[in-house]
């Protein structure tokens, strides 16, 4: 089995400093969760970033701060969030791409998101899928429902998703596919062959589906943006203890864990 890729998504987009007292918000914080995620074992960290007043915001200059203090740091690789928040307007949350960042993701389908509605229409996804392969940016497929994954398989027909594909199941999300093993197994029966994946459970979801991701021979996503308790009612000291318990279970288990080198080399990323 391949070695296990960790990503770890730190900050998110809808947590506030009154949820989770450690959440990082400043460049340097966040930057500094980065390089401590890495440590514990994580290869790729999912970015959202803050304003002066904590905000989530999709504001180029904020992005490029934030990853040049990452690479001042440690050598992860740096995945953008295309996603932004809820209600975020397409162009902007396209705008960070002019970065050039190694990947970024890609939700491929509207979902309802708690009491909100995360909305990505056709035409949108199309927008940002041909913006990233103008880029040279690699796609991450976030799929919230089963659904989302048959349209990123549409998306390659178009020629606007190269392979190898990587997916990202965000399974939990009150709205989208519950977060169930049985769940998980259809997402990944629903592939096509060479893809490779990865799970991000929401709340409780989170530590048990990377059990079975770490078993199948998928990648795991850990972090603040998804769950912020290390067990019931006890919250998390910092992303990187989330990331090193998913280590720790990886090894137990016989799978060692990818560096960034070799998890750049796993997903196909250009030199
Ligand atoms: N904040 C969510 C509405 C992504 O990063 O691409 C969307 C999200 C997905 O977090
Ligand atoms: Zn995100």
């Amino acid at each position: 089995m391949d070695k296990l890729i960790i990503t770890a998504a730190l900050v998110g987009a809808e947590l506030t400093r009154e949820q989770m007292p450690h959440l990082p918000i400043s460049p340097t914080e966040i930057a500094e969760a980065a390089s401590a995620a890495r440590e514990a074992g994580a290869s790729i960290v999912h970015l959202h970033v803050r304003d002066a007043e904590s905000m989530p915001t999709q504001d180029v200059a904020v992005f490029r701060e934030v990853i040049s203090e990452i690479k001042k740091r440690t050598d992860v690789i740096c995945q953008i969030s295309t996603g932004g928040a809820v209600g975020t307007p397409i162009e902007l949350r396209a705008e960070p791409l002019s970065l050039r960042p190694e990947m970024a993701t890609l939700t491929t389908g509207t979902v309802n998101f708690g009491d909100d509605v995360f909305m990505n229409e056709p035409s949108s996804i199309e927008f940002l899928a041909a913006r990233m392969k103008r880029e040279g940016v690699k796609p991450e497929i976030e799929c919230f429902d089963a659904g989302h994954i048959s349209n990123a398989l549409r998306l390659v027909k178009k020629g606007l998703l190269d392979e190898p594909l990587y997916f990202d199941f965000v399974m939990g999300v009150p709205g989208g596919i519950p977060g169930t093993a049985p769940d998980l197994m259809h997402c990944v029966a629903s592939l096509p062959a060479g893809a490779r994946w990865q799970v991000a459970g929401i709340g409780r979801a989170e530590l048990r589906l990377a059990a079975v991701a770490i078993v199948l021979g998928g990648n795991v996503r850990v972090g603040f943006e998804d769950n912020i308790y290390y067990s019931r009612g006890v919250l998390a000291e910092s992303n990187a203890q989330l990331v090193a318990r998913i280590a720790r279970i990886s090894r137990e288990l016989g799978r060692e864990v990818a560096t960034p080198e070799e998890a750049r080399e796993l997903i196909g990323l250009a030199k």
